[in-house]
């Protein structure tokens, strides 16, 4: 089976590699092409444009930076190509009404559009543990149920188009809101000179432990967060898409407001393409 893969960044590497190791037949594009040669090596052939890859695929996955991306990429020379008998597999973190209006639009050209956000970064893409959403028809989600299983074991039918985009944002409000109250707790902690291992052993045996938080404790104590598994300033993107769904929905956003700004500092620190888990260094600046 011929599956197209558009955006080979942090994330899309490893899951088209997925795709390779799982036996399809795999054409990438990426608008650096470099970022694709890797795979080429992998046994990829790299398409010399979006159109091109789009084309080539019965299915064509997009795994890119956002909502306006995917739509250049559809519309590469002015508008959508023709895509009757093509599927367009929507992995990127975009907001629902975007996921919508894309899903429309393919439509129209005739093609079938699923959105399938995931939760999960590097690690889980490169082992295909990722959690994958998916919004779309029972029918297409069947259809395209084996290369998803490539991303995740058990891919999950959310419901219609949108809203597997509104659970990803919803889930990526709470990875900001989360580091963010984790960062000023253990910066509270430390600044008082209280032994962290103590504080996080209370905080392990209560309900308010997070296994995140571990996680992210090597990079916060060594004040290095240059392994970047999810890129700060994908995480303000995100928070943006949030918080302009949240309040269309007529919810109260003050709350995700203060980690906006947190972040939006962390980039604005020089720290965007660094792990999220740097905005801890503006809650608790090293002195
Ligand atoms: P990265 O590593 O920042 O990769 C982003 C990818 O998106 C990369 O392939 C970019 O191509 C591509 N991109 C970004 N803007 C555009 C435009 N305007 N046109 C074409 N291609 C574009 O992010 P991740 O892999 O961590 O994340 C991907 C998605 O998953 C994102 O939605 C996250 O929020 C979740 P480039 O290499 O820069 O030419």
């Amino acid at each position: 089976m011929k599956i197209s893969f558009i955006g080979t960044g942090l994330m899309g590497c490893p899951m088209a590699e997925r795709l390779l190791t799982g036996g399809y037949e795999v054409t990438v594009y990426n608008r650096t092409r470099e970022k694709a040669e890797p795979l080429a090596a992998k046994g990829a052939r790299i398409a010399g444009s979006a159109r091109e890859a789009i084309e080539t695929g019965e299915a064509t996955v997009f795994m890119v930076r956002d909502g306006a991306a995917v739509r250049d990429l559809l519309t590469e020379g002015g508008s959508f190509p023709d895509l009757t008998g093509k599927t367009v597999i929507q992995m990127s973190t975009i907001a629902s009404t975007e996921s919508e209006a894309l899903a429309e639009d393919v439509r129209k050209a005739g093609g079938d559009y699923l959105e399938a956000p995931v939760l999960g970064s590097v690690p889980q893409a490169t082992e295909g543990s990722l959690l994958v959403m998916v919004g779309g028809a029972p029918e297409l989600f069947e259809r395209w149920g084996d290369v998803l299983r490539r991303f995740g074991p058990e891919p999950r039918l959310v419901g219609p188009v949108g809203h597997a985009s509104v659970v990803k944002l919803a889930l990526n409000q709470l990875i900001g809101s989360l580091a963010a109250a984790y960062s000023l707790s253990l910066g509270l902690v430390r600044r008082k000179g209280v032994d962290v291992d103590v504080y996080l052993d209370i905080l392990r045996k209560s309900p308010l432990h997070a296994t995140t938080f571990d996680r992210k404790l090597p990079q916060i104590l060594a004040r290095d967060f240059t392994d970047t598994n999810f890129p700060a300033v994908l995480l303000l993107k995100d928070l943006d898409l949030a918080r302009s769904e949240a309040t269309s929905l007529g919810l109260d956003t003050t709350a995700l407001q203060g980690v906006r700004e947190i972040v939006s500092r962390t980039v604005e620190a020089g720290k965007g393409r660094e792990d999220y888990a740097a905005l801890y260094e503006v809650i608790d600046p090293g002195r």
